[in-house]
């Protein structure tokens, strides 16, 4: 049985959190965010609790968290803040599972890892810790995606991609297989990838497509 969770913030993310959580039948306490008053409901039935501080009083052992702050371009430290803050302090955070993606039995999801609806995994993939891997999005056989990842809405990586730690994978954008990602890399929505990306980039056009039609 899985332990009773607690939901930090309350945008957008975290409704969508909310509902995967709802749909797999987990023990929700309630949501923290210092935006809200106690003792309210929000998203239609979940208890506030209060801020962030209130975790503090259930302990560590008893409970799981689950991050519902967002990652967008320059925001993936917030999310990092949080995370470190409460493992530091012996929370663990728990891994979200939609009900109707499908996930391979070979593959490895890291502490804290959430895959939304519609997501396909295929067969001997890795995850990295506290990845989000968005609504519809596809990630073939053999991947390695780092650690604090966003693979947004709709985007396809094909087989045997690495993705380096913190990297975002804008929505609708395409990696062919066996591209590299370094590290810290944002692809915008919609970008086509055709070859590897140096880690701290950011790709706003189809990277490698020019060079390769010239190449033939
Ligand atoms: O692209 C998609 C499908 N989703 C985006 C998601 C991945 O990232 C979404 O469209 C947004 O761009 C973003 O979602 P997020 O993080 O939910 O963004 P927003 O709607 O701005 O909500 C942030 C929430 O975090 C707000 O409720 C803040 O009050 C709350 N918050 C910020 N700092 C915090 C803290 N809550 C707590 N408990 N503690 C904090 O330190």
């Amino acid at each position: 049985m899985s332990k009773p969770l607690i939901l930090i913030g309350s945008g957008g993310h975290a409704s969508v959190l909310y509902d995967a959580l709802k749909l797999s039948c987990q023990n929700i306490l309630g949501v923290v965010d210092p935006k809200l008053s106690k003792n309210k409901k929000i998203f239609g039935d979940c208890q506030v609790l209060g801020s962030d501080k209130e975790i503090l009083s259930f302990n560590p052992l008893e409970i799981s968290l689950v991050n519902g702050i967002g990652i967008i371009p320059n925001t993936v430290n917030h999310r990092l803040r949080i995370s470190n803050h409460f493992r530091n302090l012996g929370y663990n955070f728990s891994v979200v599972i939609h009900p109707s993606s499908i996930i391979s039995d070979n593959v490895f999801l890291s502490e804290g890892v959430q895959i939304m609806a519609g997501t396909i995994i295929q067969n001997n993939t890795k995850i990295g810790t506290d990845s989000i891997i968005n609504t519809g999005a596809v990630i073939d056989h053999d991947c390695i995606i780092g650690n604090d990842c966003h693979i947004a809405p709709n985007s396809t990586i094909c087989g045997s991609v690495k993705c380096g730690n913190e990297s975002y994978i804008g929505a609708g954008a395409t990696i062919i297989q066996k591209i590299s990602i370094g590290k810290n890399t944002t692809i915008a929505a919609g970008t086509t990838v055709y070859k590897d990306v140096k880690e701290n980039s950011i790709i706003k056009t189809n990277a490698g497509m020019i060079r390769d039609i010239q190449n033939t």
